[in-house]
């Protein structure tokens, strides 16, 4: 079978190179022309554990190649991103983009699998956008009833990636994936093609509820962190140690909070929720102030940050971490790096950046006066004020005498050394 995967992120470049070593003839296609190079010369524009040894063999292969161009195939896999707008409406622009370039290519018999996270009734949109495109093709619309056997038709269905950055190979093959077809035969051609590279297992839905599942699952989270955030509010006001606070509530057997942070980032969880709050407005109220919750703690810290910066003279302050979450180098939206950008260089004479993740400052840093990436010895050498923003494993290994003397703020309680003169507070 011939596989056409358009998009090649996070989620497509380790899909399409996967399921080339299974011996699929795969296409990836992106806009970018740098992308498409990186990858025909077997090489990575991302950072993923293990992924730069698949591509690479992917494409000695000879079965995987990159291209700006779709082409004729059997399986068509859209894995572009779906953001959202500044008034936090989704944007699924990519995905009509993407659907238009492979309208020209698609034949009688092609399975359409949309993998992006999506809001729920985009891959019915799919249909009609492909209705209105190629009239001369049977393409399904929504339906339960099972009464489409014909093989000339074109199959329809949403197939939500759920696998964690940091940990993507090996859940692209072990996770359970829920397949929705836009009508059960849909489903059932859709669910052949991943059992033949997935081992978890496949679970059969339609499209509108696995679309839902998919943000259901990342609201779930999302709520469960706000949880955490909320009480990290509550116990600072309080002069409680949040991190004793959970760790004790946690002893109990049905309990498990989650632990705070600076925010929530990533593409998916500061993103998703907003899906199902732009649906049903009026029921999503949990939802809704989960992410207003989360969006209130960066400001919060990044507020508290500089009450404490204002206590002292122009204190050279070390922020560590830079990337949405621990030991890796993804920086979407991530909360760590909003903070240190909005910092009020004003109240600092330097801001000692450490992320060992990065060669140099991300672009919106680069030209900032006082602005350096350090490592963390000269950081912790130099500064008198602490910020811990990312709990990369580097930074469990400080010993305490490094602190000794210093102002901390550590927002994700790694330090729980910390005698309760230093500032410890979430
Ligand atoms: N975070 C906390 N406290 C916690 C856990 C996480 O503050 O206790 C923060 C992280 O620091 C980060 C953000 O939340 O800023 C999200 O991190 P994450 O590890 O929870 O999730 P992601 O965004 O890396 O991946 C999620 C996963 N979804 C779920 O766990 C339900 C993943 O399985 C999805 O595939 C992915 O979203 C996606 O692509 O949707």
């Amino acid at each position: 079978h011939k596989v056409i995967v358009s998009g090649l992120g996070y989620i497509g470049l380790p899909t399409a190179s996967l399921i080339a070593t299974k011996g699929f003839e795969v296409r990836g296609v992106d806009v970018s022309e740098h992308i498409v190079d990186t990858i025909n010369q077997g090489k990575i524009h991302i950072y993923e554990p293990d992924l730069d040894v698949l591509v690479r063999s992917a494409v000695n292969s000879g079965n995987l190649t990159a291209s700006l161009e779709p082409s004729a195939g059997d399986i068509f896999i859209i894995a572009v991103p779906t953001p959202i707008k500044n008034d936090h409406t989704s944007d699924i622009h990519y995905i009509e983009q993407a659907v238009t370039k492979i309208a020209p290519y698609l034949a009688p018999g092609n399975l359409i699998i949309l993998e992006s996270t999506s809001p729920v009734t985009t891959t019915e949109k799919i249909g009609d956008w492909l209705r209105a495109l190629r009239p001369d093709l049977s393409i399904p619309s929504f339906t339960l009833a099972d009464d489409d056997d014909n093989e000339e038709r074109i199959f329809l269905a949403h197939c939500p990636e759920r696998v964690l950055p940091g940990r993507i190979l090996k859940e692209l093959v072990d996770n359970t994936r829920v397949v929705g077809g836009v009508d059960p035969a849909s489903t059932r051609v859709a669910m052949d093609f991943y059992r033949s590279f997935v081992n978890g297992e496949i679970l059969p839905t339609n499209s509108r509820t696995a679309e839902m599942t998919k943000l259901t699952e990342n609201a779930f989270r999302d709520v469960n962190i706000a949880f955490a955030n909320e009480l990290s509010l509550i116990a600072d006001q309080l002069e409680i140690d949040v991190w004793e606070l959970i760790g004790l509530a946690n002893h109990h057997p049905r309990v498990n909070v989650l632990q705070p942070g600076p925010g929530v980032g990533g593409h998916c969880i500061a993103v998703d929720p907003w899906f199902i709050v732009e649906a049903a407005p009026d029921k999503a109220k949990l939802i809704r102030q989960a992410r207003e919750v989360n969006l209130y703690k960066t400001d919060y810290v990044l507020g508290r940050i500089h009450a404490l910066a204002g206590t002292m003279y122009q204190p050279k302050v070390a922020c560590l971490g830079l990337s949405f979450k621990a030991d890796i180098d993804d920086f979407r939206e991530s909360p760590a790096l909003d903070i240190v950008t909005r910092l009020d260089e004003r109240l600092f004479s330097k801001v000692l950046v450490v992320e060992p993740h990065c060669q140099r400052l991300p672009a919106g840093l680069l030209n900032r006066e006082g602005f350096e990436l350090v490592d963390l010895d000269e950081a912790l050498a130099a500064a008198q004020m602490v910020v811990v923003l990312v709990n990369h494993k580097a930074f469990y290994a400080v010993a305490p005498e490094a602190l000794q003397g210093k102002t901390v703020l550590d927002t994700r309680g790694v330090w729980r050394f910390l005698e309760p003169g230093q500032i410890a507070k979430s």
